[in-house]
């Protein structure tokens, strides 16, 4: 009897371990925020830009193939704030329609007509009014002592214009900005707490993703990121969504400084995450790693094999986004060392071999994919 019982309770044990708790994996869709990249700082250079030419989002073909072949559910779309607020309008719920409705074709596209999820991620680093030499141009939203910056109220009402626009769509979820870094964690925490209750009063009830500072580095999340600046573990959990239905969002790279930019993988995941996942489980709290990536090599393919496995082994973490693929990429390469390219299917990379599509993904990204992802109902924590 007793070891009836014992077994059973393994059993119900292995059952519980088995349970699928990545329940979102997927790929970044860059490209809206293509464009305005200046080689000094320019207030405007770029904008708006020329749709398809300058700025894209998706490319519904290799969306499909994501969806149909690949079996993934998520896709993280970014765009740029200054193209859906323009300058001259200001932060807030007066948006281009144009530029709107150019980015919510691509939204709908993956989440009505393919059925996956879509995270909405302004690509901002926490500032507004000068991307041109992103991620350090443009001024800190929320910043009182700079007349030129949105206030945390405008960022706000941006927030709940998006998030009514959307209110009828279960698939989307909301990403606060992408990177905030270099500005006080109390001003992070304000302006997410100001999106999520301007999210909230839309009437919107799907997840959001709240970032952190220091770029939202997992690594570095209970450490200081600068002079002065509180670790995002001191903040971050103080965040009240009365729904409950947020969970943090990291981004972790594994080259020597974290940047994405080395072909190398010197920085194992699972120590760099380990204290962020102690506060995490702590805190009652859940987060996806909405940016990650490796070079085209060995070292790299056994990184993030041990980085998705981590991530499958904890059950803070609920999903998954690599950088990069998306339109216009061409043959440059977003993460990882200048030779890899990008993940977008059909692609090929500088140098006219295989890009990270067919090497990265192929070799460990594929195999990691779950079977047990999230395919209906709206976007939450679990
Ligand atoms: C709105 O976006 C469209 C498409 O990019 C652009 O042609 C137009 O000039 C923009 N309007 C403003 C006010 O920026
Ligand atoms: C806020 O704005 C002031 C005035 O422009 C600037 O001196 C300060 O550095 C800004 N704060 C941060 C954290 O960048
Ligand atoms: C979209 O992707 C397909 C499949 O890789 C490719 O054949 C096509 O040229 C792409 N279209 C654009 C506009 O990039
Ligand atoms: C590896 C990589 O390209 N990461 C980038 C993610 O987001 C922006 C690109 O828009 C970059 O600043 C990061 O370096």
């Amino acid at each position: 009897m007793v070891r009836t019982i014992l077994s059973l309770l393994a059993l119900l044990g292995s059952a519980w371990v088995a349970q699928p708790k990545i329940i979102y994996a997927g790929v970044n869709e860059s490209g809206g925020e293509f464009g305005v990249f200046a080689s000094v700082d320019t207030p405007g250079f770029g904008l708006p830009g020329r749709f398809g030419v300058n700025y894209a989002f998706i490319n519904k073909t290799t969306v499909d193939i994501f969806v149909d072949q690949e079996k993934i559910n998520f896709f993280r779309v970014t765009f740029l704030m200054e193209r859906m607020c323009p300058i001259s309008f200001g932060l807030g719920k007066r948006f281009n329609e144009t530029y709107f409705s150019e980015y919510a074709d691509a939204i709908n596209y993956i989440t009505v007509t393919k059925g996956a999820y879509a995270l909405l991620d302004p690509h901002n680093y926490m500032r507004y009014n000068d991307p041109s030499m992103q991620p350090f141009t443009g001024s800190i939203i929320g910043n009182s002592s700079d007349p030129t910056a949105a206030t945390t109220q405008q960022f706000r009402a941006f927030w709940q214009e998006l998030a009514r626009r959307f209110v009828n769509n279960p698939k989307v979820v909301f990403g606060i900005n992408n990177e905030p870094h270099t500005m006080p964690t109390e001003l992070v925490l304000a302006n997410d707490q100001a999106a999520i209750d301007g999210i909230r009063a839309s009437g919107a009830r799907q997840l959001i993703l709240a970032p952190g500072n220091g770029f939202t580095g997992g690594h570095s999340w209970t450490q200081s990121t600068g002079a002065g600046i509180a670790p995002s573990s001191d903040f971050l959990n103080k965040l009240v969504d009365p729904l409950k239905n947020t969970a943090i969002d990291i981004h972790e790279y594994l080259d020597v400084d974290f940047s994405g930019q080395h072909d190398a993988c010197t920085q194992p995941a699972p120590s760099n995450l380990a204290a962020l996942t102690t506060w995490l489980q702590d805190n009652g709290l859940k987060a996806m790693i909405t940016e990650f990536g490796g070079g085209n090599n060995e070292g790299c393919f056994q990184a993030i094999d041990e980085m998705m496995k981590y991530m499958t082994a904890n059950d803070v973490y609920i999903g998954w986004a690599i950088w990069a693929a998306g339109p216009l990429w061409g043959t440059n390469s977003p993460c990882c060392g200048p030779t890899v390219g990008s993940l977008e299917p059909g692609e090929v990379n500088v140098n006219g071999g295989p890009n990270g599509f067919d090497t990265v993904w192929a070799n460990v990204v594929r195999p990691n994919i779950p079977t047990g992802l999230k395919r209906s109902g709206i976007s939450s924590l679990s």
